[in-house]
């Protein structure tokens, strides 16, 4: 159970961002790195394909990270990890939410010798659903370095003017380069802090700080499991529903209300106690 401190909830709102030494035990770091195996050879367990699968070993360019959006749907312990209740809870507590629910979740495989991912914040790819916010919880599976192109986060940037979803995400040549322009609007330099933690630990990153990651220069995978949670009293917003990732996550509105179906965007943990039952 990972339980945290008032310390930790005030350093998160003074920088953006938090970085753990234990997410997960070593057992399932160890079924999770298979599982990964598994779901980069197309194997899905449930019967039910990800909503987005970015790269598979048959037909992937070997230079970019692997991904894969919602894992969960299609294996159960990718499922078990990503719908856990103190998760939900901490992502509650630091982003002041009622509840959380799963938005998505990012299956992430950096080999060596790959290449970055762009610099964004997450929220500015979400005006398909209000309030368009995100609060991540990112789980390493391997030691992370910043030589091996572990995650990095821009202290404070969370209080940064908004930006447009703009760039490459998979391999942009020059990764830090829009965050760069949104530091040079703001007047600062930026100050980026490396995630490095032992298999197992992670961090958790508001929806409104910049991040990203560089080539993995290192002879080690980089793999991490990402929890992207939405509050849990979010709705539709389809006026927006072309912006984004919207076209993608748009298809499971249900006809007739804009509220968020809880066998796509299932309720991890709320103050009240109620969880989605059929976790
Ligand atoms: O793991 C990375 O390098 C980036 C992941 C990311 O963009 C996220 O967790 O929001």
């Amino acid at each position: 159970m990972f339980e945290l401190t008032a310390q930790q909830k005030a350093n998160f709102d003074r920088d953006g961002f938090l970085v753990v030494e234990r997410l997960i035990d070593e057992d399932t770091v160890e079924i999770l790195r298979e599982t990964f195996e598994r779901l980069f050879k197309g194997e899905f367990e449930t019967g039910v394909s990800p909503d987005e699968v970015n790269w598979q070993q048959s037909t992937g360019d070997p230079s970019l990270t692997r991904q894969i959006c919602n894992g969960w749907k299609a294996n159960i312990a990718i499922a078990k990890v990503v719908t856990r209740p103190d998760i939900g809870q901490a992502i509650a507590t630091l982003g002041e939410w009622p509840g959380t629910r799963v938005m998505s979740d990012n299956v992430l495989w950096k080999p060596p010798q790959t290449r970055s991912l762009g610099y964004h914040q997450d929220n500015s790819f979400l005006s398909w659903f209000r309030p368009s916010e995100l609060l991540s919880c990112w789980i390493a599976l391997d030691e992370t370095t910043r030589d091996g192109g572990t995650i990095e986060f821009v202290r404070g940037s969370h209080r940064w003017r908004h930006s447009r979803p703009e760039g490459e995400f998979h391999g942009p040549e020059h990764y830090r380069r829009y965050m760069e322009i949104a530091a040079e609007q703001e007047g600062i330099e930026p100050e980026i802090v490396y995630v490095e933690v032992p298999k197992g630990g992670g961090s958790f990153h508001h929806g409104w700080t910049w991040h990203g990651s560089g080539f993995n220069h290192s002879p080690d995978p980089r793999r991490s499991l990402v929890m992207h949670g939405m509050r849990s009293d979010a709705l539709y917003n389809p006026a927006h529903f072309h912006e984004g990732t919207g076209p993608i996550y748009s298809r499971y509105k249900r006809l007739g209300d804009n509220i968020m179906d809880e066998n796509h965007f299932p309720i991890t943990w709320r103050e009240d106690g109620y969880r989605t039952s059929a976790l």
